[in-house]
């Protein structure tokens, strides 16, 4: 089998990629290694900076989402019991939109069968050959016997545990990292959301945030031990928590209802540079890790396929030593706001959970800065710009 550029992975990144080069009629074939049923279920981020919407109504799988996603002007901080309005519609004149990454998925999934072009779900022994020369080849595995995709780029769209990355030389790569000494138990719930925006808050007791999909179904998270055993949160255990850490002074009580999904996130910050070598490119979560506090992950993900496929059609149409141009520049082009945005991720996770390593002073600092965050115009428009999304050139 021959095509221009082989996908691995089917995530927002791959899928989106592979969306945005079938429009500027690049070919590709997408490779997956779990079923359609399990990608489209998977529950993941919730939140689209204003640019990632505009990018999935460019590239025509925005119909539903424009329907069912919820618009958000704003988010609550809720610290000391009282809440505080972030106002992001006044401070930058832009919103988010809340819509499920698994109904982004399916959106992109539907536009792929659509098109007709190949997407093989459940494929194994995933593996990438002669990224150093402009004939590379991926090799997989799939209904017992083995193919071979002969192509001109790879785009290694896996994950943080695929095989993209670790197939490039480990001696071009740098990989910086930390890892949090806490984690996310989330659960997503049939009930009414308790709030129309999405509250994050610092308590005694840890981190926890208010989510929706609809208004109908809640997404919450508590900040618990990256260890923890999901089997000693019981749904009312898990209840009780949201309720003490989202009270506040007025007596703000959460609708509850029948838990749907749970499970346990642990939270990293992490970047690999450079992010191509060769014919081999690196988008989304296989080059970098965001911990969930910001919203960015996804955001993430969908700006880099994004610069990726402008640059591989500048490659296809354009002519001369100039048609590589961009290609070359990929990696620092997505890395100069990737850094941006894991600075503002850290900040909001350092900001907004308990650490044990953390003593008086920190806690005193960090109510400090919470304070100044919901009472300084400067301070809360540094919050809006980054949360709404950065500019993307
Ligand atoms: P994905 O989504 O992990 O997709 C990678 C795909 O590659 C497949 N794969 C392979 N396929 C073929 N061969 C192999 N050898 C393969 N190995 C792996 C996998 O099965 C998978 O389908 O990466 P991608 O596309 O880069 O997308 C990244 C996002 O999924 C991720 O950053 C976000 O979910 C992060 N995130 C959030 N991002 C946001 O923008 N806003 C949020 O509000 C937000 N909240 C979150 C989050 C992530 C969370 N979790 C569970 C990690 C909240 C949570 C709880
Ligand atoms: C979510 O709705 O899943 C969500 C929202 C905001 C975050 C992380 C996750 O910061």
């Amino acid at each position: 089998m021959r095509t221009q550029v082989a996908i691995i992975g089917a995530g927002p990144a791959g899928l989106l990629l592979a969306q945005l080069l079938h429009l500027r009629g690049i070919d590709s074939v997408v490779l997956e290694a779990r079923s359609r049923e399990y990608i489209e279920n998977r529950v993941r981020a919730g939140v689209l900076e204003y640019q990632t919407v505009d990018i999935l109504k460019g590239a025509g799988v925005a119909d539903r989402l424009l329907r069912e996603g919820l618009r958000h002007e704003g988010v609550e901080v809720l610290f000391k019991g009282r809440r505080h309005r972030i106002d992001f519609g006044a401070l930058t004149g832009h919103g988010v939109t809340v819509y499920g990454q698994q109904e982004v998925v399916k959106d992109l999934v539907a536009a792929r069968v659509a098109t007709g072009r190949p997407i093989h779900f459940e494929v194994d022994h995933v593996s990438v050959h002669g990224i150093d020369s402009a004939s590379p080849s991926v090799r997989y595995r799939a209904g017992g016997s083995e193919h071979t995709i002969e192509c001109d780029f790879i785009a290694g769209c896996d994950g943080f545990h695929g095989i993209s990355r670790p197939s490039m030389p480990s001696d071009v790569l740098r990989l910086y990292e930390r890892v949090y000494p806490f984690a996310w138990l989330g659960i997503l719930a049939e009930a009414k959301p308790a709030s129309d925006e999405l509250i994050y808050a610092n308590h005694d007791r840890g981190f926890a945030l208010l989510s929706m999909r609809s208004p109908t179904i809640s997404r919450l998270y508590i900040q618990c031990e990256p260890d923890e055993d999901l089997a000693t949160w019981p749904d009312e255990r898990i209840w009780e928590e949201l309720q003490v850490r989202l009270s506040t002074v007025d007596g703000f009580r959460l609708d509850t209802g029948p838990v749907l999904q749970k499970g346990i996130t642990p939270m990293r910050s992490f970047v690999a540079e450079p992010m191509h070598h060769g014919r081999l490119f690196l988008a989304g979560d296989a080059a970098h890790i965001v911990p969930p506090t910001g919203a960015k992950g996804m955001n993430l993900a969908v700006a880099d396929v994004y610069v990726l496929s402008e640059a591989l059609s500048h490659f296809y149409k354009g002519q001369g030593p100039a048609k590589t141009e961009k290609l070359e520049r990929y990696s620092a082009t997505c890395l100069q706001r990737i850094w941006k945005v894991q600075r503002f991720s850290w900040w909001v996770t350092s900001m907004l959970h308990r650490s044990h390593t953390d003593n008086e002073f920190d806690r005193r600092r960090q109510l400090a800065e919470l304070e100044y965050l919901t009472t300084s115009r400067a301070a809360a428009l540094t919050f809006a710009e980054n949360y709404v999304g950065l500019p993307l050139g």
